[in-house]
């Protein structure tokens, strides 16, 4: 075990680097277990004319050093376990190195390592230096040239740029040569060999270029990747669109590959994809995965503009990159389906995750000022709210001062690693105004509470409106920031209530209020009826909104608010606080029952789609619920959720089951929203039924299952027959097992399922689930199916009163701990938020913390979280 005190990272100790390197050469002679890397830098000073050369490096066996060809000796450097310095050297100069690594071994899954027997890389953010020793920073910029030299059994060998020399060199051994034209960060940088599937297309850019499109894929995978093809195309013509960004190359590469730490990657003309992101056909994906299949392709390729051409300055700074690139796979994907439908999807990702984050023990800016370890900063609110705050940076400016500021943005920074800083300066200099505001957004840990209280006067209506930020660790004092609320008025029929706005002159329907005070007052005028107030529509920034007003007017925007996402959010609104009422033993059956009532009639009304129908039929996850009850009783939510649920089967049986009926799928499968729309409103609906479960539920259920075509409609019935439980459950997940053992992406979703049993057993199925011949932790996919999807979907086995499933978890964190740092890490999340649960769990849940916490040999990565998790 390591004793040394682990020192923080701090922005602001941020120093330009001493040493930039204009271009590497890399050679690799690939072999399992001792791979050599030879490196050949040509460095020059910046800055500082004293200052030493000190390397990052990270489980490399060094073999040799050479400066400007003259081989250094042990006396010339010093070595520590993670640095390499060289004392003196001139201002400009060639640094040579040769090291060797061992790819098969490596667990960590960071660097180079192996999968299914080829060679893949993942460098972001610190893997590059467990390849070679190097400045390993975002903000020095290099031209690579890469050699990979392996046996013909790798028969595919890539890397980024372009492929510029190719052959055999004794009929065992082959090579290719790839370059780079574009300086990028070591973090980019990326190969991979092996054999693979390829398929190709190409695609002709706005200024008619050819680029071609190459996606690889594990032997035999090639025809699951046509819709990620289709999915890129769109998204080159969309950047090109919305952005004008055309790509910079002639190739553009995509590898999938099954053992991966997170979703995707960016790296320069070669992206890697976690195999669950890039592969479907209608019999194995879900229109779940086909739709973030095309959002992550969209991510990764956006990166090629926001992260790759502009890339960060330091680690501080990767919401310049991933909050913007979030924004614009968000914007992409409610032009491709729908704005409403993602939009709600959108903000019910943020609310599982970003919200809780930074209400808990880990809240953070999306601009950090200090890390232990910078993968634990790949966080909900460094993406999701990241992107929030480039959404309503957008609202404030207007679309076309948007525009205007990204294209310089793009002008301007084109080849740099850049700030929060310059990104809004792009923004300052077009609009000629102080967006220190927004700044603040990005300095400001927690979820602002925004609350109106309307009051109307016969002609006009006042709205009294004060926002709040609870402290977060670190930071006690919070400022008031700029909250575009996106607004409009409904009279107490549902119809359209015209107003004027401040400042304006004739009446309109909706006005955006920019409130930049802890309190303030803003009068519309104009009101001829008592208002019914549709606040922050569009969800216009990430707060949470109280309106005091009567319930009545909740029914009144459900049924009628012309902006879809706030007649979802009435609904959320409603099924919260009548959940809650029931949790904490004060039930409100008329309530419940008029809820269900409304319901029925938002599901005749003709002009929604099945998608937005099927969001509506959904109250808040238990999560969210978690989040509001104080403190939280996972147990009781359940019930209260499914009680819920139930009296709304019950009251509109005859609609959920016409419903389902007449969305049987008709003709061939097609992944386009409106088809998914149809089959999540089917499914939605047996779900609801199950909750009633009655002899006929189980038949529908099963028959539905029958008849499934695709994997979509299979899910949908296990997991309806999963609710009402019993053999027919039993003996379908065994049928499932055996029809899809062969399939890695389809077990894990088999994992996935049973550990969402409601079954009072549901833990010693999962522990026994560990024990199954398929279950591997060093595969990150099949880790979380399992060990995630239980801890975040099952809360009420999680949280059982006697401390076993926060046990188990703690279990599977050491062990994990001890190969792959960065997945236990991410494990940790669930146990965070200790202090809003009953004390009786709370107590529990801290015990297993301080347990990992007191853990010899515990990892940086998970050390930070627990430790934070426990800091008063
Ligand atoms: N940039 C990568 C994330 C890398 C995470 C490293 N721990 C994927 C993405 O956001 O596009
Ligand atoms: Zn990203």
């Amino acid at each position: 075990m390591k004793t040394e005190i682990p020192v923080p990272v701090r922005l602001a100790d941020y120093r330009p680097p001493a040493f930039l390197v204009d271009d590497i050469a890399l050679e690799f002679k690939l072999s399992p277990q001792a791979t050599e890397v030879r490196a050949r830098l040509n460095l020059r000073r910046n800055g500082d004319p004293g200052a030493p050369l000190v390397l990052d490096g990270k489980q490399l066996t060094t073999r040799s050093v050479s400066l400007d060809g003259r081989a250094l000796g042990d006396g010339d450097f010093t070595r520590t376990d993670e640095t390499l310095t060289i004392p003196e050297v001139p201002d400009r100069f060639t640094l040579e190195t040769v090291v060797e690594i061992d790819p098969e071994s490596n667990k960590a899954l960071e660097g180079l390592y192996m999968s299914g027997g080829r060679f893949y890389t993942q460098c972001e953010a610190e893997g590059f230096r467990r390849i070679t020793w190097f400045p390993d920073r975002p903000d020095v910029l290099s031209r690579y040239r890469v050699r990979i030299e392996a046996p013909r059994t790798y028969g595919h060998l890539l890397s980024n740029g372009n492929l510029i020399e190719q052959g055999e060199l004794d009929g065992e051994t082959h090579f290719a040569v790839w370059e780079d034209p574009f300086p990028k960060p070591s973090y980019l940088f990326a190969l991979v060999a092996g054999n693979l599937d390829m398929v190709a297309d190409h695609f002709i850019t706005a200024s008619n270029r050819r680029v071609d499109l190459r996606l690889y894929t594990d032997p035999g995978q090639g025809p699951r990747v046509a819709y990620a093809m289709d999915a890129l195309k769109r998204s080159m013509k969309w950047d090109e669109d919305a952005y004008g960004r055309e790509y910079d190359l002639d190739l553009f590469m995509i590898v999938a590959v099954r053992d991966f730490n997170m979703g995707a990657m960016e790296n320069k003309g070669l992206n890697i994809f976690n195999a669950s992101l890039l592969l479907a056909d209608p019999a194995t994906a879900t229109d779940l995965d086909y739709e973030r299949i095309e959002s992550v392709v969209a991510h990764e390729y956006f990166h090629n503009w926001t992260g790759n051409r502009i890339t960060c300055r330091d680690w501080f700074q990767l919401c310049v990159k991933e909050g913007l690139t979030v924004f614009r796979d968000q914007s992409f994907s409610a032009d491709q389906r729908g704005a409403a439908v993602q939009r709600i999807k959108d903000v019910r990702a943020l609310r599982a995750r970003q919200f809780p984050e930074d209400a808990g023990p880990l809240a953070h800016p999306a601009r950090p000022e200090q890390y232990l370890k910078i993968d634990n900063f790949y966080t909900a609110t460094v993406y999701e709210k990241g992107a929030e705050i480039c959404r309503l940076l957008k609202t404030i400016v207007g679309e076309d001062d948007y525009r205007h500021a990204t294209d310089r943005y793009f002008e301007r920074f084109d080849g740099q690693a850049v700030t929060v800083e310059d990104w809004l300066s792009a923004f300052e200099d077009v609009t000629g105004r102080d967006l220190s505001g927004v700044l603040a957004w990005y300095r400001q840990a927690g979820t602002p509470e925004v609350r109106i209280v309307p009051d109307w006067d016969g002609e006009s209506v006042t709205l009294r409106i004060a926002q709040d930020t609870a402290p977060t660790p670190g930071q006690a004092e919070k400022r008031p920031l700029p909250v575009p609320v996106r607004l409009g008025l409904l009279d107490e029929e549902g119809r359209v209530l015209p107003f004027t706005a401040p400042g304006g002159k004739a009446p309109v329907t909706e006005t955006t209020l920019l409130i930049e005070d802890a309190e303030q007052e803003i009068r519309l005028e104009g009101v001829t009826a008592r208002p019914v107030l549709s606040a922050l529509r569009g969800f216009s920034a990430p707060v949470v909104l109280t309106v005091v007003e009567p319930d009545e007017h909740r029914f009144i925007r459900l049924a009628d608010d012309p902006d879809l996402f706030n007649r979802f959010e009435a609904g959320q609104a409603l099924a919260r606080d009548l959940i809650l009422a029931r949790a904490e033993g004060a039930p409100d059956e008329a309530g419940e029952a008029r809820y269900a009532d409304a319901l029925g009639r938002a599901l005749e009304d003709q002009r929604a789609e099945p998608a937005f129908k099927a969001l509506l039929l959904s109250p808040p996850s238990e999560q969210d619920l978690a989040q509001v009850m104080r403190p939280a009783d996972p147990a009781a939510i359940r019930d209260a959720r499914e009680t819920l649920r139930r009296t709304a089967a019950v009251r509109l049986r005859p609609l959920l089951e016409r419903l389902h009926d007449d969305l049987a799928p008709q003709g061939d499968f097609s992944p386009d929203a409106e088809s998914a729309g149809r089959r999540a409103l089917r499914n939605a609906a047996l779900d609801l039924l199950a909750t009633a479960g009655t002899p006929a539920d189980a038949a529908r259920a099963r028959a539905h299952v029958g008849a499934a075509a695709d994997m979509t409609q299979a899910l949908g019935g296990l997991s309806a027959l999963m609710t009402i439980g019993g053999p027919d459950y039993d003996s379908a997940v065994a049928a499932f097992y055996e029809r899809w053992k062969t399939e890695p992406l389809v077990i894990d979703k088999w994992f996935a399922l049973q550990a969402r049993s409601p079954a009072p057993d549901a833990l010693d199925k999962v522990k026994a689930l560990t024990g199954h011949p398929d279950f591997d932790r060093r595969t990150p996919n099949r880790l979380r199916a399992l060990i995630g999807a239980f801890t975040q979907f099952n809360a009420v086995a999680f949280h059982a009163v006697d401390g076993s499933g926060y046990r188990f978890l703690a279990d599977e964190i050491l062990t994990v701990d001890g190969f792959n740092p960065q997945i236990a890490a991410r494990l940790l999340e669930p146990l965070g938020g200790w202090r809003r649960y009953k004390p009786e769990l709370g107590a529990l849940m801290r015990a297993e913390l301080e347990r990992i916490l007191a853990h010899p040999g515990l990892s940086r990565n998970v050390a930070e979280l627990a430790g934070k998790a426990l800091a008063d």
